[in-house]
């Protein structure tokens, strides 16, 4: 469907209207349109087709030969037209938190700020507090704001955000008056990064924890402080939303707000289709239009004829059809994890000695862990010799004799050289119990050449699991070119797990990638890559993105029993 692309080229028509200072009515007319766009529960270019544009609220003749336009040509030419008069940098300045189209026309047109230098520039030299109602006050405010703008990261680590979280959870549950409380939006759903963190709560007297929430000593600036709401910034960068709502609503708000805006905008048509329209406060009856609240999540779903949707999967990629035929996943749960099958120890880079490892393992409730070290060709990382893998395969043996309660694997993390060879012999490899091999050099080969080489790896009788398969590293390095669908086939083909690589800023393969191996037959393999004790618990990152990625616990490796295990790896 298209209506989303059509509203969001209606909403920036408006956007670029007011920063011309435009007719206030037009600028309506075009966000107006693009919201109800947006909402039409049928396809726009169903709409289009029939000629029925026009009975759309808000869409008038203009608007509908603009819609059509852009249905036949893929482009608007007045969009292009307004495009082209606006300075490029001007569109910009939008971002900037405190900057509304009014004030960044007050801008051009008085300073003849066209961009984010030219804007700093007139800060510094005073001349914003010049103009009518500015003053030093809002001057410096902005100044602020585009340091901050600067510095952005645009979103942030999941990993990174759940520290925050928690203490804000925290933090609140400790105020008099609270009653429920949780994380929403991405953070909820476990996506790989958060632009900003969502939180809602009920409570007796809102005000006050708004209040306390504003002046919480993590809190460098308040962005919106209102009766109910308030946004604020926490260390440097991270934005918080906090909104207060009324109990009986707090069912279908944290529905609306868990998102995603995709899997909302599906959950309204099915509602409309089945007689009642949603919205964050209720499920409101068409036919009467009398309200039903809920303040259970679960029952907004139940209400609809669904079971409950786990947040992961709430990305409209198919799980609200899937939810209305029953055949929404069991998702793997994170003590469905029975072992680590790749983590390092002091014989390589690692930090711990292999029995500290093991009792980690432990203390956690495996059943086993593999300690993988590397292999010669990764030098900066300590690779093992043959001849040191060969006293290693020996250490983990005397461990096993000391052990109660966890059986450690002798394992290799084997680097697949930049010939597709693997660093070890197969003989040494055979003796081993669980073979991770990896990519760690020759990234900016051609396709052709990296697939080539996964694949020889993959097809090694002794390769048990591809360690981070696509060697992405989360806002710093791009996955390396490889065709999966080729990938796929061939760990299909040959029993070879791909890992799910939980280090929080590689998540490897991510949600998309480790669904699609799913369907191609793909066993996954969730493992840390630890290089100390404590990186064991980064298990639970990778369990999001096997959640993400429709996992269930038969289709990960490493939550199988022991015995099965044993039966399935290579050797
Ligand atoms: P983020 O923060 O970019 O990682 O992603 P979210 O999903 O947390 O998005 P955010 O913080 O903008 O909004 C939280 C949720 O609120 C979002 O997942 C769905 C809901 N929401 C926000 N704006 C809209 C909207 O315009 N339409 C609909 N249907 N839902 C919205
Ligand atoms: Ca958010
Ligand atoms: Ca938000
Ligand atoms: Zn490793």
């Amino acid at each position: 469907m298209k209506n989303r692309e059509v509203a969001d080229i209606l909403y920036q028509m408006a956007e670029l209207l007011e920063l011309k200072a435009e007719n206030r009515f037009k600028i309506i007319a075009f966000s107006k349109a693009a919201r109800a766009i947006e909402m039409l529960p049928e396809d726009i270019t169903t709409v289009c087709r029939e000629k029925r544009l026009q009975s759309i609220p808000g869409v008038g003749k203009a608007i509908a030969m603009k819609v059509e336009e852009y249905l036949k040509t893929g482009r608007i030419t007045a969009h292009q037209e307004l495009l082209a008069e606006t300075p490029p940098g001007l569109a910009e300045l939008l971002q900037i938190s405190g900057l509304g189209p009014k004030t960044i026309f007050l801008l051009h047109d008085k300073l003849n700020v066209t961009n984010l230098e030219e804007l700093e520039t007139a800060a510094r030299e005073h001349r914003i507090r010049r103009l009518p109602r500015m003053g030093p006050t809002r001057e410096a405010n902005i100044l602020k704001s585009i340091q901050r703008y600067k510095k952005r990261s645009t979103r942030i680590l999941y990993s990174a955000a759940e520290p925050v979280v928690n203490e804000i959870l925290s933090f609140l549950r400790g105020l008099d008056g609270i009653e429920h409380i949780t994380a929403a939006g991405s953070f909820r759903r476990a996506k790989e990064t958060v632009g900003d963190i969502d939180i809602l709560a009920t409570a007796t007297r809102p005000g006050e924890i708004v209040a306390a929430f504003s002046r919480m000593p993590a809190v460098q600036e308040v962005l919106v402080n209102g009766p109910t709401k308030a946004s604020v910034i926490v260390n440097d960068t991270i934005q918080v939303d906090l909104r207060i709502v009324e109990h009986r609503s707090f069912g279908t708000v944290l529905q609306y707000f868990t998102g995603s805006k995709e899997h909302n905008v599906k959950l309204r048509q099915i509602s409309l289709s089945r007689g009642y329209s949603l919205s964050e406060y209720s499920l409101t009856r068409l036919s009467d239009g009398s309200d039903l609240f809920f303040d259970r999540e679960e029952d907004v779903y139940g209400a609809l004829g669904l079971p409950f949707i786990p947040p992961e999967l709430r990305e409209d990629l198919g799980e609200i059809e899937a939810a209305m035929q029953g055949r929404l996943p069991r998702l793997l749960e994170q003590k469905d994890v029975r072992g680590d099958l790749h983590v390092h120890s002091n014989w390589s880079d690692g930090k711990a000695t292999i029995m500290e490892m093991a009792r980690a393992a432990r203390d956690l409730g495996y059943e086993y862990i593999a300690v993988c070290d590397h292999s010669p060709t990764v030098g900066i990382a300590g690779g093992l010799s043959p001849e040191r893998l060969e006293e290693k395969i020996g250490a983990v043996a005397s461990a096993n004799e000391e052990l109660d309660g966890i059986t450690v694997l002798s394992g290799a993390e084997v680097d697949i050289k930049a010939d597709g060879r693997l660093d070890y012999t197969d003989d040494l490899l055979a003796r081993c119990d669980v073979v991770v091999a990896s990519v760690h050099m020759g990234l900016q080969q051609s396709e052709r050449a990296i697939t080539g080489r996964l694949i020889s790896a993959i097809e090694n009788e002794n390769v048990d699991i591809i360690g981070h398969p696509t060697g992405r590293i989360i806002g710093q390095r791009e996955a390396y070119d490889l065709d999966m669908t080729s990938v796929f086939e061939a760990a299909a083909r040959t029993g070879t797990a791909l890992e799910i690589n939980s280090y929080p800023g590689r998540l490897d393969l991510n949600d998309v990638n480790a669904r699609a191996a799913k369907e191609a037959g793909v066993r996954m393999c969730i493992n840390t890559d630890a290089h100390d004790v404590e990186q064991l618990l980064t298990m639970k990152y990778g369990v999001n993105v096997a959640r993400r990625s429709w996992l269930e616990r038969k289709d990960v490796l490493n939550s199988l029993p022991h015995k099965e295990l044993l039966s399935l790896l290579k050797c």
